[in-house]
Formats: structure tokens, sequence, C-alpha cells
């Protein structure tokens, strides 16, 4: 290996493939096999277009595509959109659009170089290039990460515009599959889109409703945001120097309804280890209210006592024992997935692994998205059973608390959310007052639906939890919760308070 001229070791490249192979890294064999011989085939067409062009995307789907790739199946290539953030597009150009992802857990670590990506654009700057490629013969999918606050005009009107011009240049159907952490997101995008185009185009709505296809789709893998140690690691460990590098896991899971465009491509999934199912309900409903609620109780409580990652959140014995309770007693019995004891042992697994430093910050933001998926719809089956959750109840609590923006120390939390400026002025207003702070922000239907607002013992709970997280810190209060005497009791199952009261109702 050549050093550059800084000293530092030069830049991940094709060229270098063949060496970090022999390094023990594993490499995508299709472009092994490309820098190897005299001659080289033409560049492939990319096959998918992905929107949101992100950490989790390069760390699980784009490695499936490069599994296909290696596999021989050349119609993988990703064409990466960046919605908003071009900072690793310019990384990733620089790499020929390569990547090392560090695989970590208790099995082990190793590395693999993702060489899926073939390209990529940054919507806000170049939605030509985006509305290009979504029209291109060669696309067959279009994959979406936007995060649960993508899912507005700007993403309809890009999509829109594609599919025009796909058609209008006679293109065939494709599957638009959405993979965020939404519940059916494949028919919410469907839905948005036609109701989009119904109202305009209706032509287009047509054309949509006949050859494209959306499949809802679970995805999983904990993928935290990169940071510069991992970039030093990498740059150590592979003697090249990568500045996308990416830290995940080696669990991975993508369950995807078998609604394609193309029939076959249930069976050519498979064969890469997706998980092809006529219903991805189940999945999903298991997925958002175990591990994404868990995350986001844990990112909210934690974050309050001044922890700093999940796996220091699960490794305090009372966080563990509430987190326990959490999902066995409020989550378990609203599911329906199978072996939900495997599914529990293996999260609560996945979140103690020391390797990913996934910090609790990263969670929460975004918090007013992610609650009404997370949380909501188990409170309200959990009411609606006879139960009063008061786990998710305290972790509304603590939620309330973390909206003041302040951490345990009083320094100001660096909480990134689109409702955070409406949400702390609220906070900030009923400072002090439990019922009033959870009137105010417990009451936002946009994120806790309809019934919880009105709903009197649910509110009483909340603001019995605030209080306590006010007087005595979020432990001390936590403590009360789980204490075998505690007076936080859960509710019997014929309590009258299971309904919205009606006294307090609109
Ligand atoms: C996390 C998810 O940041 C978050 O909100 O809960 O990104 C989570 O790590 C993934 O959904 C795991 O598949």
């Amino acid at each position: 290996m050549t050093p550059s001229d800084s000293g530092l070791p030069g830049r991940l490249a094709p060229a270098r493939l063949a060496t970090l192979a022999g390094q023990g890294v594993q490499v995508p064999a299709h472009l092994l096999r490309e820098t190897a011989g005299p001659m080289q085939p033409p560049a492939q067409q990319p096959g998918v277009v992905h929107l949101g062009l992100g950490a989790f995307h390069r760390a699980h789907q784009a490695l499936v595509f490069d599994t296909l790739l290696s596999q021989g199946d050349p119609r993988w290539q990703v064409f990466g959109v960046a919605m908003r953030q071009a900072s690793q597009l310019q990384a990733l150009a620089a790499q020929s659009w390569l990547y090392a992802v560090n695989i970590a857990d208790r099995d082990g670590e190793h590395w693999r170089i993702g060489g899926a990506l073939c390209g990529a654009a940054l919507a806000s700057q170049e939605p030509a290039r985006v509305v290009a490629a979504i029209a291109a013969p060669g696309t067959r999918w279009v994959t979406l990460t936007v995060t649960e606050k993508g899912y507005g005009p700007a993403l309809h009107g890009l999509l829109l515009d594609g599919l025009r011009a796909r058609r209008e240049a006679g293109g065939k159907g494709l599957t638009i599959a959405s993979c965020d952490n939404l519940q059916r997101n494949g028919r919410r995008l469907e839905q948005q889109l036609l109701a989009a185009a119904r109202l305009a185009e209706p032509a287009l709505a047509d054309w949509i409703a006949l050859h494209v296809a959306f499949p809802d789709s679970m995805v999983d893998r904990i993928v935290p945001a990169a940071t510069p140690a991992l970039l030093t690691r990498a740059a150590q460990a592979l003697r090249v120097r990568d500045e996308a590098a990416l830290a995940t896991e080696g669990f991975w899971e993508w369950v995807i309804e078998d609604r394609f465009a193309d029939p076959t491509d249930a069976a050519v999934l498979a064969g890469a280890g997706v998980t092809v199912v006529p219903d991805v309900g189940p999945y999903e409903t298991a997925k958002l209210r175990m591990l994404n609620a868990s995350h986001s109780a844990l990112a909210c409580i934690g974050t309050l006592a001044g922890m700093a990652t999940v796996s220091d959140a699960v490794g305090h014995a009372p966080l563990r024992g509430y987190l326990l309770d959490l999902m066995d007693l409020e989550v378990a019995p609203t599911l329906q997935r199978p072996d939900l004891v495997g599914y529990r042992e293996s999260l609560l697994e996945r979140f103690a692994n020391p390797h990913l430093h996934h910090r609790l910050l990263q969670i929460a933001s975004d918090s007013s998205q992610k609650i009404p998926q997370r949380w909501v719809p188990t409170i309200e089956a959990s009411l609606q059973a006879g139960r009063l959750p008061q786990r998710l109840a305290f972790a509304a609590a603590a939620w309330m608390h973390l909206s003041l923006g302040r951490d345990a120390q009083g320094e100001p939390l660096p909480l990134s959310d689109p409702m955070a400026q409406p949400l702390q002025a609220l906070a900030l207003q009923h400072a002090g007052d439990a019922r009033a702070s959870v009137q105010a922000l417990g009451g936002l239907p946009a994120i806790w639906g309809t019934l919880l607002p009105q709903h009197g013992a649910w509110r009483e709970a909340v603001a019995g939890h605030w209080q306590r997280i006010h007087d005595r810190g979020v432990l001390a209060a936590l403590a009360a919760l789980t204490a075998p005497d505690t007076p936080m009791a859960p509710m019997a199952p014929t309590a009258p308070t299971a309904r919205p009261d009606a006294s307090t109702g609109p």
C-alpha cells in the first residue's frame, strides 16, 4: 500500500479490493471480477433507485443488493438519492461509491465492503437526475428510507414526476417499497400517491394503479450514526482511508410482502435471505411495538438519567427490569408474532451489544414522529382491554420532561424534532404543573391520537409519573414504579377508567 503524501493511508478504491480480500475483508465479488480481468465488462445500469441514502440503507438493503450482485445477478445496482444532506455523497463519490461496514456482535467481528452503489444525487438540488433515474428503462425498483417525517408533498411530487416521465417514455411498471418504520408502509405510500395523482392527473393515477406494486415491508438492523472513532478504527483495521465507514450488528431482517411488479423477484430476494410473506403485518407490529417502542422509551428515560447509549441503559439493572416488564406485561399481550419470548431475548441481546455505541440522543430525535407508531397503538389496545399500561405512561412522562430541552444537569439537549419548538414552548409554559403539562403535551392528537387525550385514567397515570420525575428525578421515580409495594399497581381489568372519561371529553 502506498501512503499518501500526508502520511495518511490512501483512500478506499476499487483497485484496493483484491488486497482487502487478502486481508480477510469480505469484498463485492462482482467488483473483484470486474477489476481482475483485462476485459472489463461495461458498467451496468442501476436497477434500484433508493431514496434516503443514509447509514441504515448502506448497512442493510444495499448489502442485500450487493449479495445479489455478487451472486451474478447484475440488476441490483443502486442509484442512491440523499434527500437533504450532501456530505456523505462527496465522501462516497471520492471512493467510487465503496464503503466499509464493521459488523460486530458476540459471534465476532468482521469488515465488509459494500459495492452495490453506482451513483447518487441530492434530491433537493438535482431533482431532474432523480426523475431520470426513476424513468430509466433499467430501473425495476424504488426503495425508500426517508424516515417517518419524510412522507409529505415533496416526496410525493418527486415520485410522481418520476412515474410520469416513466409512463411518457413507455416504461414498464416497477416495485416501490417503502421501508420506513411505519405501519403498513407500502399501502400508506400507495394511497398517498394515488390520492395526489387523482387530484391533478387521473390518467397517471390509473397507470400507477395498474403498473406499480407497493409491497409493505419491515426492515431491521441497528445502525448507529458513524463517529470519528469508527473512521479511525476503519483506517487502522483496513489500512485504507474510508470517510463513509459504518458499524452495525450481525443481525438483519427484511420481511416483504409478496407483491411485486415482477413476480419472479420473490424467489430472487428469498435467495439472498429476504423473507417474502403474504402479510407483513405481524412482523411490522412486533418490530414497532417491541424494538422501536423499547428504543424510544430507553431513549427518553436514559437521556433524562444522563446515560449515553442503549447498552448503558440496558446495563442498568432497574432500567433493564423496567424494559422486561414493558415488553412482557404491556406489549406482548397485543402481539401475534410467533415465538415472542425468543424475539424478546434476541432484542435484549442486541440492545446490550457493546460494539454498537448506539446513542440514546439519536433515537430520541424525532420522537414526535415516532410515538404515534411505537407507543400509541399498544396504549390504546391495553386500555381497550382494561389494562392501564403504567410503563408506557412512565415513558410518556419522561418524553414530556425531555421536551423541556434540558438534560439532568440543566444543559441544553441537542434534540432534533420537527415539532421541537412548539413542544418546548408548551413544556416551558407549564413547567412545574403536572396536570397542565400532561394536558398540553399529552393532548396533541397528531402524536397521541384521539382516545388518549380524553382518557382520564391514562392522563392521571402520566401526571403521577410526571410529578415523581419532577420531584425525585427519573431513576428514583422509576424505582417507585417497579417497587413491589408500589401504589402504582396495575388497575383491575374491569376498572371503568378503561374507557374514555366522558367528563373530560370534547
Ligand atoms: C431506532 C431505529 O433511531 C431509532 O428510532 O429505533 O432506527 C432502529 O434502530 C431500527 O429501526 C432497527 O431496525
